[in-house]
């Protein structure tokens, strides 16, 4: 039997996001017009453009130099993309305290299950509001947000109320709220599709649900099948939780099995310092604790873990000899890796994207 209670889903998308950062940073921008993207002289094209931009009709993938067209009096900004991943990350822990089950998009956009959310009883609208309340005092940024029952529908929403809004479509007004929705909104519904629609004579999702499923299989393939479901406002897709990174490691499967734990001891050092120069990368990240994973000729695998704090050659030593010491065979991999903390309980930045 299906699950008949409704899920929450929170879509959070940042308003004009790079463009944001840079007049975060740089307040005499402010109520010009300002896109960030690659230079006219390199036939450059832009990532995105702030909301005074909007109004001359550039856009974000236009190219620079058309963009100058419209607007001559645009400023552009090379992209500093340092600074978007950082603002990411702390937006991230900052949904990381609401919600158990995140799954970001990239780095201006995630979606959030909060469907057993004990917050504000469990009330979507209110944590919505909170979420976007904590990304501006701490950020100073504005997030929009959708709220639904599913990621489709919670995406849409989110570009409803946009610049700096948020909006509901409640589970018992999704079947009016489709009716009139046009068929492009529907994601993978490009212009061949649309086209393909058009010619049908069927631009909004009600004239789609007029379509049998059959009719859909047949025009568009396997398709047809999300299509029959999508413009009825139905999306079971799961908030997927696995793309933000719980942990890092480094393993290495040898050409000849490690026959002692000696040799497998000369490994480590090598192992260590490529877990370092990794780690590098994630300067926001807390380690919760260090790993090491063996795999022996027999292909059973083991891993021991420590609850340290900080990555240290001795502390692997140590993991190892009892790895080890649990079997007493040839050994073929190695790996070591540390576990990340993936609850934000302050205001320090804990988690980054799976890139
Ligand atoms: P978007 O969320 O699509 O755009 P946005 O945040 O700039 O504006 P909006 O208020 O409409 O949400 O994309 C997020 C960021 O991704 C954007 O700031 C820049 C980058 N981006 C590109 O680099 N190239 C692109 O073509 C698009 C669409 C976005
Ligand atoms: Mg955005």
């Amino acid at each position: 039997m299906t699950n008949t209670i409704p899920r929450k889903i929170i879509h959070i998308d940042m308003d004009c996001f790079y463009a944001a950062i840079e007049m975060r940073d740089n307040p005499e921008l402010r109520g010009l017009p300002v896109a960030v993207g690659g230079d006219v002289h390199q036939r450059g094209v832009l990532c995105t453009c702030n909301y005074e931009a909007r109004k001359f009709g550039v856009r974000s993938a236009m190219a620079t130099g058309h963009a100058l067209k419209l607007c001559p009096q645009l400023t552009i900004i090379k992209p500093n993309f340092q600074k978007y991943t950082q603002a990411s990350t702390a937006i991230l822990a900052i949904f990381a305290q609401f919600a158990d089950v995140i799954e970001p998009i990239s780095l201006d956009e995630a979606f959030l299950d909060v469907s057993n959310s004990h917050h504000f009883n469990n009330s979507a609208t209110l944590l919505a509001q909170e979420i976007r309340r904590l990304i501006y005092r701490e950020q100073q940024l504005t997030a929009s947000a959708g709220i639904a029952e599913n990621k489709f529908l919670a995406k849409i929403a989110s570009e409803w109320h946009k610049p700096n809004g948020q909006f509901v479509i409640h589970p018992h007004d999704v079947s009016d709220f489709m009716i009139s929705l046009p068929v492009a909104k529907i994601f993978g519904v490009g212009c061949v599709t649309r086209k393909k629609l058009a010619d049908l004579g069927i631009q909004t999702c009600g004239q789609l649900q007029s379509v049998s499923l059959q009719q859909l299989l047949d025009y568009f393939g396997k398709f047809g099948q999300s299509l029959y479901h999508l413009c009825r406002g139905h999306d079971q897709r799961p908030v997927n939780n696995n793309r933000i990174r719980k942990s890092l490691s480094v393993e290495h499967t040898y050409n000849y099995d490690l026959s002692n734990l000696k040799q497998c001891q000369d490994k480590l050092e090598p192992l260590f310092d490529e877990l370092q120069a990794r780690l590098q990368k994630h300067p926001n990240k807390i380690i919760n604790g260090l790993f090491i994973k063996l795999k022996f000729d027999t292909f059973q695998t083991t891993t021991v873990a420590n609850t340290h704090k900080w990555v240290n050659l001795e502390s692997y030593h140590s993991l190892l000899n009892k790895a080890y010491k649990r079997y007493q065979l040839p050994v073929r991999l190695i790996g070591v890796g540390v576990k990340f903390k993936h609850h934000a309980n302050n205001k320090m930045t804990q988690l980054c994207f799976e890139f």
